[in-house]
């Protein structure tokens, strides 16, 4: 019993946090997008080539969440785009706390479209609100068709899916319409993108449903 209420509490100061973060990024001119996957289902292979087009059109900059090391941010410092790397030294998810803290980092920088990369997981980013305008939930033909009916809050809690590695199918036992029908029988309103972030395959769609936003 008192277990629930100290997580209803902690949830309850992280939405409070939230809400002052999305306010802060509204007043600043940004679009934010909170990206939650699996780990390796192409997070920041996404980001990566979502800068690749996008980054003479928009100022673009980005707020990595990993459980230990520095990698993903390396990776996007080489497109020269501004990036604050969160270790979370354990935790499965980034709160809003954690997301405030980083974007002091960048408060100074003109940004009209912030990338947040959760920790790769399902299940806890699911219950955190960030202060983003939305959240976008990525999975890989690899996991298996049936991810959506397991994982339902976090397809419930997205506005957009990207399905992402669609090359590998010709190698794989997935079914694409599966995926597609169990994330519209959790959430019917889910807007959704096939993409190969190998091949490009669906990424300029991608980027215009993105410009569509500004
Ligand atoms: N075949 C194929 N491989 C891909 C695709 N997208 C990403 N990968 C590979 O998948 C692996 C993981 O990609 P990342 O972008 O690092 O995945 P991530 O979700 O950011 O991973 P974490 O941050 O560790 O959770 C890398 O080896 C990528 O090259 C794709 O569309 N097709
Ligand atoms: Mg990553």
């Amino acid at each position: 019993m008192s277990l629930i209420t100290v997580e209803r509490k902690i949830l309850e100061k992280n939405d409070e946090i939230a809400n002052i973060n999305r306010e802060k990024f509204r007043f600043n001119g940004m679009f934010t997008m909170n990206l939650v996957s699996s780990p390796g289902s192409g997070k920041t292979s996404l980001i990566e080539q979502t800068i690749n087009v996008l980054k003479h059109k928009m100022k673009i900059a980005v707020i990595e969440g990993d459980v230990q090391t520095n990698l993903d941010a390396q990776r996007i410092d080489a497109l020269g785009v501004p990036v604050v790397q969160i270790v979370t030294n354990g935790s499965c998810h980034l709160d809003a706390m954690l997301v405030r803290d980083a974007y002091q980092k960048l408060v100074n920088i003109d940004i009209n479209l912030l990338f947040i990369e959760n920790v790769g997981n399902l299940v806890c980013p699911a219950a955190y609100d960030l202060g983003e305008d939305m959240k976008v939930v990525i999975i890989s033909t690899t996991e298996g068709d049936d991810k959506p009916l397991k994982y339902p809050a976090i397809f419930h809690n997205s506005r957009v899916l990207l399905i992402n590695k669609i090359d590998l199918l010709p190698y794989l036992k997935c079914n694409i319409d599966t995926i597609i029908n169990n994330a519209h029988s959790i959430n019917p309103s889910l807007k959704i993108f096939e993409v190969s972030c190998s091949t490009r395959e669906g990424i300029d769609e991608w980027c215009n449903y993105l410009l569509s936003r500004f």
